[in-house]
C-alpha cells in the first residue's frame, strides 16, 4: 500500500469522517425568490408550476405553513433579513426607489446619479449578518438582489461580504440587466455589463462561490429576482428562455410569465443543491429557501386574502423551506408562527458566532424548532406600510389599511373573510392598543436613516 493509498483508506473510515465533520463548522445558504407568493410553488399546492427541486427541499426538510416577512414589498423586508431588526428599527422602512420610475421617466446616466436610488441606502451603522458571521470566520457572499443603496458604502463589500455579484437596486431587466435603461449589474463595487439571462449568471456565481469555498465555511445570501417583474421600458421584450415559456403557454399571459420564471428558478435550485453534493458540504449546509414578500395579481397567493404591498396575509406571509440533513426531520411540516426577524439569531446559533454587541435583535434563535425539539417563541407581530397597519398576537390579526380593515381569527379564517372587530370589541381594542405599544418602542429606538432624522 503507498502512503496516498493509505491516506485515502484512513480518511474514508467512519472515524476520520466524523472528524472531518465536527472539524469543519457548518455552511448557510439562504436563497430568496423575489414576489413569490404563498401558493407559487408545488408543496405549497401550485398545480401549474412545475418547481420539482424545491418541493425536493420541503420532502427532505421542514416547510412552514405560518411564516411571515417584516414588509409587503421588497426593500424592507430584505433589510430585516440582513439585520435581524424591524424595518421601523433599523430605519430601513420604505423601498428604496425613484417616484419617477413609476412614470416611465428615462433617466441619463447623470440623472440617475444624484436620484434616491443612487444615493440613499441603509444606515451604515448597522450591523449585517455579514458582519456577524464574517467575525466568525465565515467566507460570507450576496448573489442577486441587494437592494439595500447602491452607492459604495451601501454596497455588500463595505457591509461584512468578502463576495458581491448582482444588482443593487429594486429591479432589472432579465436580459438587459437594466433598470429603466441604467445599466445595474455589479461585480464588487464595479458596475459590469453582461450577456445573458439574470438566473442564469446569479446561479453561474453561485457554483463558483461554492467551489472556491468548498474548503472553509461560508454564508452565500442568494436573493434571486425571479419571479419579481421585470423593469423595463420595452413590455415585449421576452424575459425568459422559450424553453421555459412554451411549458407554460396554455396559461394568462402574466401568469405563464411568472411560472417560466419560476420553472427557471427551480432549475437553479437544483443545480446548488447538485453542487453542494459534489463539494461534500450537502450534509453540512443549512439551506434555506423563502421569498422577501407575497405574490402580485400576476401569481399565486392560495387561499390568502390580498397581494404584494398590502397587510393582509396575502401580502407578508411565504413559503419558507429549512433543510439540514441529519438536523431537520424529512417531510416535516411546521404551522407554528414564526417570521424572517429569526434567520438572524438562528444563523448565530448555527455558526457559533456572537451576537453584534448592544444591538437589539427582534427575533429568536430557530434552531430547536427546526430540529423538532420546541415550539415557537413567536406570539406577535406588527407591521406598518405608510398608513397602512396590521398586528398579531397568536391567531389574531387586526388591519388597519387603504386595502380595507378588521380583526380576524386566522385560526378559523385564514382567507381573512371575517371581520369579527363588532363581535370582539375587547379583542379589537387590544390589538391597536398592542401596534401602539409596538409604534412607540421604534419611535423610542435610535434613529436610523435614510428616511428618519437622525
Ligand atoms: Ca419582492
Amino acid at each position: 500500500m503507498t502512503r496516498r493509498d493509505w491516506l485515502r483508506t484512513a480518511l474514508a473510515t467512519p472515524f476520520a469522517q466524523t472528524i472531518n465533520a465536527q472539524a469543519r463548522k457548518p455552511n448557510i445558504v439562504l436563497i430568496v425568490a423575489d414576489d413569490l407568493g404563498y401558493a407559487g410553488v408545488g408543496c405549497y399546492g401550485n398545480q401549474q408550476i412545475k418547481t420539482p427541486n424545491i418541493d425536493r427541499l420541503a420532502s427532505e426538510g421542514m416547510r412552514f405553513t405560518d411564516f411571515v416577512v417584516s414588509w409587503p414589498a421588497c426593500t424592507p423586508s430584505r433589510s430585516s433579513i440582513l439585520t435581524g431588526r424591524y424595518p421601523q428599527r433599523n430605519g430601513l422602512y420604505d423601498m428604496i426607489r425613484n417616484n419617477e420610475v413609476n412614470w416611465k421617466y428615462q433617466y441619463t446616466e447623470e440623472t440617475y446619479a444624484v436620484s434616491p436610488e443612487m444615493t440613499i441606502g441603509m444606515d451604515t451603522r448597522e450591523v449585517t449578518i455579514g458582519q456577524a458571521l464574517k467575525q466568525a470566520g465565515y467566507t460570507t457572499g450576496v448573489i442577486g438582489k441587494w437592494d439595500g443603496g447602491r452607492a459604495k458604502r451601501f454596497l455588500p463589500l463595505q457591509r461584512g461580504f468578502d463576495f458581491y455579484y448582482g444588482f443593487a437596486n429594486t429591479g432589472i431587466d432579465y436580459y438587459t440587466h437594466e433598470r429603466y435603461g441604467v445599466a445595474s449589474m455589479f461585480r464588487g463595487n464595479e458596475r459590469i455589463k453582461e450577456q445573458g439571462h439574470a438566473t442564469d449568471l446569479f446561479l453561474r456565481e453561485a457554483l463558483a462561490f461554492l467551489k472556491q469555498n468548498r474548503t472553509r465555511p461560508f454564508f452565500l445570501y442568494l436573493p434571486f429576482n425571479a419571479p419579481h417583474g421585470a423593469s423595463t421600458f420595452h413590455k415585449d421584450d421576452p424575459q425568459e428562455e422559450p424553453k421555459y415559456m412554451e411549458r407554460y403557454k396554455h396559461l394568462p399571459k402574466g401568469i405563464a410569465q411568472t411560472a417560466a420564471w419560476t420553472t427557471h428558478l427551480d432549475d437553479a435550485v437544483g443545480a446548488i443543491m447538485a453542487e453542494l453534493k459534489a463539494i461534500g458540504q450537502d450534509e453540512n449546509t443549512l439551506v434555506i429557501f423563502s421569498s422577501d414578500n407575497g405574490g402580485t395579481g400576476a401569481a399565486y397567493n392560495g387561499p390568502l386574502r390580498g397581494k404584494k404591498a398590502q397587510m393582509y396575509e396575502g401580502g407578508i406571509r411565504v413559503p419558507m423551506i429549512a433543510r439540514w440533513p441529519g438536523r431537520i426531520a424529512k417531510g416535516a411540516v411546521n404551522n407554528d408562527f414564526v417570521s424572517s426577524l429569526e434567520y438572524f439569531p438562528t444563523f448565530l446559533a448555527v455558526t457559533g458566532a456572537p451576537a453584534p454587541r448592544g444591538v437589539k435583535l427582534d427575533g429568536f434563535n430557530l434552531l430547536s424548532v427546526l430540529e423538532g425539539k420546541a415550539k415557537s417563541q413567536r406570539t406577535d407581530f406588527c407591521w406598518q406600510r405608510q398608513g397602512d397597519k396590521a398586528a398579531r398576537s397568536g391567531n389574531w390579526k387586526w388591519v388597519d389599511s387603504e386595502d380595507g380593515g378588521g380583526l380576524f381569527d386566522l385560526s378559523t379564517d385564514l382567507g381573512e373573510k371575517h371581520d369579527l372587530s363588532k363581535d370582539k370589541p375587547e379583542i379589537y381594542a387590544k390589538m391597536k392598543a398592542k401596534w401602539e405599544a409596538w409604534r412607540k418602542e421604534m419611535d423610542a429606538s435610535e434613529p436610523r436613516g435614510p428616511f428618519r432624522d437622525y
